[in-house]
């Protein structure tokens, strides 16, 4: 099976940061690098199966988490590729950073029961049939606060559009504590990007300068992507608390990534194009923000995971 030919990295990262991992899930579970480690739903089969260990939640510490930072990273077909779990008390905060997160393969959820499972129908004439499901880029476990998330000079790839079309490949959603949500490039094969938020106060989220895209259908988008939001009470409401509002710089654009393709199986080449609208189109952040690759950054800050001219860094052991 494809899936076991790849390193299944369990992460219980307590007493360091994580830097230039190439980390996988497997096709059932949730990696939680931010504090719990690794949970795996179920499916004692499966998990047999694929020899996977079940690491149990652990008990939280705190003073860890007060530095977590993941940077640098490379996030493949993970069912919940940030996930939080577990009824522990918040720490101060985790910053994600300059990652790759290429959620274009499929994982199942699922085994299909029988030959004609209604969970799997068949493709449309033309198509290739194909898992209905692929990763999502953040989710819980149990409706736990989760930890105050500075998100920010990421590069996001993913299939489908987000759970109920959060905002931001769905960090927009589940804003049940600070979150900063600034310079992404975030790509959706197919469906148009999402636009909700969810967060019960606006002083709970801080969004802007990220670039959003559909490969499929941003083409057909005609007028302001954002005009409908930028009309909205919403938006209104979130200049309180940020002043230009959320999403007030934000790019609807094909960011001209240098290889990126439908097919999962495709290279993934996150490396910004000359002319791409990612270039210099991002909101400037606080200097106290970690970030390695910011002194290579010409100008305004570029959006997304690697500025323009910046070389590909080379994650997995
Ligand atoms: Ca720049």
């Amino acid at each position: 099976m494809e899936l076991l030919s790849q390193p299944l990295i369990l992460l219980g990262c307590r007493d360091r940061d994580l830097k230039r991992e190439q980390v996988y899930a497997s096709p059932d579970s949730m990696v939680c690098p931010l504090h719990t480690g690794f949970v795996v739903h179920g499916k004692p089969q499966l998990e047999h199966r694929l020899k996977l260990k079940v690491f149990p939640v652990e008990e939280p510490c705190c003073d860890c988490i007060a530095s977590r930072q993941l940077f640098d990273q490379c996030f493949s077909q993970a069912l919940a590729t940030l996930g939080f779990h577990g009824s522990y008390k918040p720490g101060s905060g985790v910053w994600i950073y300059r990652n790759v997160i290429d959620l274009r393969r499929p994982v199942p959820y699922i085994w299909p029961a029988k030959t004609d499972d209604p969970n799997f129908p068949p493709p449309k004439p033309g198509e290739p049939r194909r898992w209905p499901w692929t990763g999502r880029m953040c989710g819980d476990h149990g409706s736990p606060i989760w930890e105050p998330i500075h998100f920010y000079h990421n590069t996001v790839v993913v299939r489908d559009p987000a759970f109920r079309d959060y905002y931001a490949a769905g960090w927009g959603g589940h804003v049940n504590s600070r979150r900063w949500i600034f310079n992404n490039v975030l790509v959706q094969l197919e469906g148009k990007p999402g636009l909700q938020f969810d967060p019960p106060s606006e002083a709970l989220l801080s969004a802007d300068g990220n670039l959003l895209w559909s490969l499929r259908d941003g083409a057909s988008v005609k007028g302001n992507f954002f005009a409908a939001f930028r009309r909205s009470d919403r938006f209104t409401r979130s200049k309180k608390h940020y002043p230009p509002g959320w999403g007030a710089s934000d790019r609807f654009a094909d960011p001209k990534l240098t290889r990126l393709s439908a097919d999962w199986r495709g290279p993934l080449d996150v490396r910004l194009q000359e002319g791409s609208p990612a270039i210099d189109s991002g909101v400037s952040l606080p200097e106290d923000w970690p970030d390695p690759v910011r002194k290579q950054d010409r100008g305004k800050p570029d959006i997304g995971a690697l500025p323009l001219g910046a070389e590909a860094f080379k994650a997995g052991r």
